[in-house]
């Protein structure tokens, strides 16, 4: 018994991921595993816990039988195949932003909306890596404190544009200490124009730019906030900067509380038991959260919680976790969780 599990994008940057925690780090019930990619990978064996898996090309006939099926491959991968994957009877945790704003699916974060899975209809959507630490942080002081605004910045790791760009960080890190020229080609967004080096530099752009000059990210970060916490009147903005380090996104995250007579160690009383939280805030002891500390853990770390000296009921945070783990592959799989221990892991009316 168990569930028969399919990942598509498995040869990727979240899919090696997904195959990690799917070995020895979930309480789900496993029954097999199903390694699931382009046509370009398929015949390519990767390991699975003590045998070798074959990697399949991505069909619809590939979710027969499937009871729970994980997508990383990108947007448009997700528009053909998820919705042949939840006919063939399967559940789909996507990890694209493809259904995250329509209102039919659900976008969950298990520790800030686990009510959400209830209505889903078979396809439930794994937000962006960015937004899912800022939440996982902020949820707790907003349960007892109230909010009414965020402005985060980002910095976030090259990783989140799968493993081209992270191959493209190590070439040109290497190309620079070698002083050859350096030939961007992915960053900072494939399908964009222009190409600028990553290494040894920050980039202020994650994906293409939109309305009011925002980037997608940038929007991504406030509508998905919105709807994950369900208020659409939460003033909540976001920069977002790519840096050139692999793992791991961080954050500064300003906000403003409700109720306005909070302190810093109320906030950070608050942070130590929140689910999914650590805080590593000690600032005599030299104590915060680095992004190279942060890899390989499922956790979301917390420090530099500070008031701000000029508005009562503010307050500063750094927030640091593994994109590719809560950011993708960990919380994706904590929802396949917590639909198992709902009973929801079937496709409803
Ligand atoms: P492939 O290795 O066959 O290209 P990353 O996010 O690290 O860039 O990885 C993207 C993942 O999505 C890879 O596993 C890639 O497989 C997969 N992928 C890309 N295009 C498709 C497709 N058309 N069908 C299925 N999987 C795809
Ligand atoms: C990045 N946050 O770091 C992006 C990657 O919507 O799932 C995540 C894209 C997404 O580039």
């Amino acid at each position: 018994s168990g569930y028969n599990v399919a990942i598509v994008g498995a040869t990727g940057a979240v899919g090696s991921r997904f195959i990690q925690l799917l070995e020895y780090e979930t309480k789900l019930p496993i029954n097999s595993v199903k390694l699931l990619a382009s046509k370009r990978s398929a015949g390519k064996q990767l390991k699975f816990k003590d045998q070798m898996l074959t990697v399949e090309e991505t069909t619809p006939d590939s979710f027969e039988g499937v009871d729970l099926a994980l997508f990383s491959a990108g947007g448009s991968v997700s528009a053909k195949f998820a919705p042949e994957a939840v006919k063939h009877g399967a559940v789909v945790v996507d990890n694209t932003s493809h259904f995250r704003m329509d209102p039919e699916v659900p976008l969950v974060v298990p520790e800030v909306n686990p009510q959400a899975l209830k209505r889903h209809h078979g396809i439930i959507a794994n937000p962006n890596c960015s937004t899912i630490q800022m939440v996982v942080a902020l949820e707790p002081v907003r349960q007892k404190f109230g909010l009414d605004q965020v402005i985060c910045s980002t910095y976030q790791a090259v990783s989140g544009a799968g493993q081209s760009a992270i191959n493209e960080l190590m070439t040109e890190a290497q190309q620079v200490l070698n002083h050859e020229p350096v030939e961007p080609k992915i960053l900072p967004v494939s399908g964009d124009e222009k190409h600028y080096q990553i290494a040894f530099n920050t980039l202020a752009q994650i994906d293409v730019f939109e309305d009011e000059d925002y980037t997608h990210e940038e929007w991504k970060m406030i509508n998905e906030t919105r709807k994950i916490m369900e208020d659409n009147d939460l003033k909540v903005t976001a920069t977002c900067v790519r840096v050139p380090i692999v793992v791991s996104h961080s954050e500064t995250v300003y906000f403003t509380t409700t109720d306005r007579s909070a302190t810093p160690d109320d906030i950070r009383a608050v942070l130590k038991t929140a689910p999914g939280v650590v805080v590593e805030d000690d600032p005599k002891h030299q104590v915060y959260p680095q992004p190279i500390n942060a890899e390989g853990k499922k956790d979301t770390f917390v420090g530099r919680i500070r008031r701000d000296m000029d508005n009562q009921g503010s307050f500063h945070m750094y927030v640091v976790s593994d994109n590719l783990l809560k950011g993708a592959a960990w919380n994706s799989l904590e929802i396949a969780e917590t639909l198992h221990e709902m009973n929801l892991l079937h496709v409803q009316d």
